[in-house]
């Protein structure tokens, strides 16, 4: 269906600002309880928000809500989200972590053409392994104007058992209408690079409509779409085992948490089960997920927070209530260099792994993650930009290494669609190597992750912070290779 812009913001659109609600009430995430197919309806669209603190402005939202609607659903059910697109450009849902069949991964121009405006697209997958994800929009920066959620899948048998659950979902806001695109600059296309291919049409020195945009400068971190003292406290009853799930889908923040009083206890990163380890600190990156449980054995008011980052920005802060207990200005976690800061190679299998059944021959990348120097808007993996970029071939059955360096000064969240890895620990055997979706890999680390090539198709490969992304830190795992390079023409 073809609409123009024009009269799309005059009728469908204007609806949903001038009330604030999408525009099918009924069918809000609200499954219907057929057997085993979970559906959900979500309508994508600009709406006007408040974060509970700070003005009005228009993000944009699946269902009107910030963040999206949680799907929660039992492992081996069958997810339906039937997805109506009311923003005024193409878009698409990725289901991040999830291993999803290659053409439900929701990446435009890569594993189906991006959902235009009026149109409807209908995901469908198994809901499988249990664990904490995320979905979130793949198109342009509209994973910044707030078009992410959380996807819990409950584990059919349950391991272990608590008195409470929260989700939380960590956000970085800026508090302008538009979000990322209207309230950031684009960069100009200097600082040309020899030897990168199909680059030379973007000569000169003028920002234009390719050229990416410089990350903003964010003035709100919220919780489930609340800044603090507007965001609701984790509430808890002394002796509760509390279990909190959380997810960061920020487009630029790597968060530092720790709760005031309490200790908590990692036992899944990325939805998979790690064996429990106690810390002071969880450092949680772009698109990674911890859970985490504590015992409410200090009654009183306290506060999870994040670690002040610099001058100027704003704390995320979450109170932790005792019921009963009143009054009480939270008490904040005081961060010390001697804390302990969970690492991930402090961390093992909680029992040991099947042995990845991999044919006896495997395939090694070694990938260079740079960018960010002497004024190039780009960020680059081997000097490629995205999608003019490399092509890393696998075969089904291998397993496959990939070498990431960080020759940067920024950190990386380095994320595989379509698979779980093994972070590789010459400290333990592989059987006990943890798995993940997302790695964080520091300035100038080498980070080495394996995986087995067992989900065929054209699977993105790339840093999740947004603004490197689309800057053209990326490339595609390819299970059948045409070519070694992407074109522009696929785009
Ligand atoms: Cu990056």
């Amino acid at each position: 269906m073809q609409i123009s812009r024009r009269t799309f913001l005059k009728t469908a659109l204007g609806a949903i600002i001038s009330t604030g609600l999408p525009i099918f009430p009924a069918a809000y995430g609200a499954p219907k309880k057929t057997a085993r197919v979970r559906e959900f309806h979500f309508s994508a669209s600009p709406t006007r928000v408040n974060l509970g603190v700070g003005p009005n402005f228009t993000a944009w939202t699946f269902n009107g809500q910030i963040p999206g609607p949680e799907i929660r659903v039992k492992e081996g059910e069958t997810i339906r989200v039937v997805l109506k697109n009311y923003l005024p450009e193409g878009t698409t849902i990725h289901w991040h972590g999830v291993p999803v069949p290659n053409n439900m991964d929701g990446v435009p121009g890569l594993t189906q053409n991006a959902v235009m405006p009026g149109e409807i697209f209908v995901y469908e997958f198994q809901a499988r392994p249990a664990g904490s994800y995320i979905y979130h929009s793949h198109a342009k920066y509209q994973l910044d104007q707030g078009l992410y959620g959380p996807l819990i899948i409950e584990p059919s048998n349950p391991r272990d058992s608590y008195d409470r659950e929260y989700t939380l979902v960590l956000e970085d806001w800026v508090m302008k209408d538009g979000g990322g695109v209207a309230i950031t600059k684009r960069r100009p296309p200097m600082g040309m690079m020899g030897g990168m291919r199909g680059m030379g049409g973007m000569g000169g020195g003028f920002p234009s409509n390719d050229s990416p945009l410089l990350e903003p400068i964010y003035d709100a971190y919220a919780v489930n779409g609340r800044v603090y003292p507007e965001v609701e406290p984790l509430v808890v009853a002394r002796g509760d085992k509390v279990k909190l799930r959380l997810l960061n889908p920020s487009s630029a923040t790597i968060y530092d948490l720790m709760l005031a009083g309490h200790l908590l206890t990692i036992t899944h990163m990325d939805g998979r089960p790690v064996k429990p380890l106690e810390t002071d600190v969880i450092r949680i990156g772009m698109g990674e997920r911890y859970d985490v449980e504590f015992v409410a054995n200090n009654p009183g008011t306290w506060l999870l927070a994040a670690a002040e980052k610099g001058a100027g920005e704003g704390m995320l802060r979450i109170p932790l209530q005792y019921q009963g207990v009143q009054g009480k200005e939270p008490v904040p976690p005081l961060f010390k260099p001697q804390l302990r800061l969970a690492n991930y190679w402090d961390f093992q299998a909680p029992y040991p792994a099947d042995e990845i059944a991999a044919r006896s021959d495997s395939r090694f990348y070694s990938q260079v993650l740079s960018g960010g120097m002497m004024g190039s808007p780009f960020w680059t993996i081997n000097g490629f930009v995205y999608p003019n970029a490399e092509r890393l071939g696998v075969t089904q059955g291998e397993r496959v290494q990939i070498d990431y360096w960080n020759r940067s000064m920024m950190p990386h969240p380095m994320h595989l669609h379509g698979h779980f890895f093994k972070l590789v620990n010459p400290a333990l055997p592989r059987s006990y190597w943890i798995q993940k979706d997302t790695v964080i890999v520091n300035p100038m680390q080498r980070v080495m992750i394996e995986f087995l090539a067992d989900n065929p198709g054209r699977w993105f490969h790339h840093c999740h912070n947004l603004y490197h992304m689309e800057a053209g830190m990326a490339n595609v795992v390819d299970y059948e290779p045409q070519l070694g390079f992407e074109s522009e023409a696929n785009r």
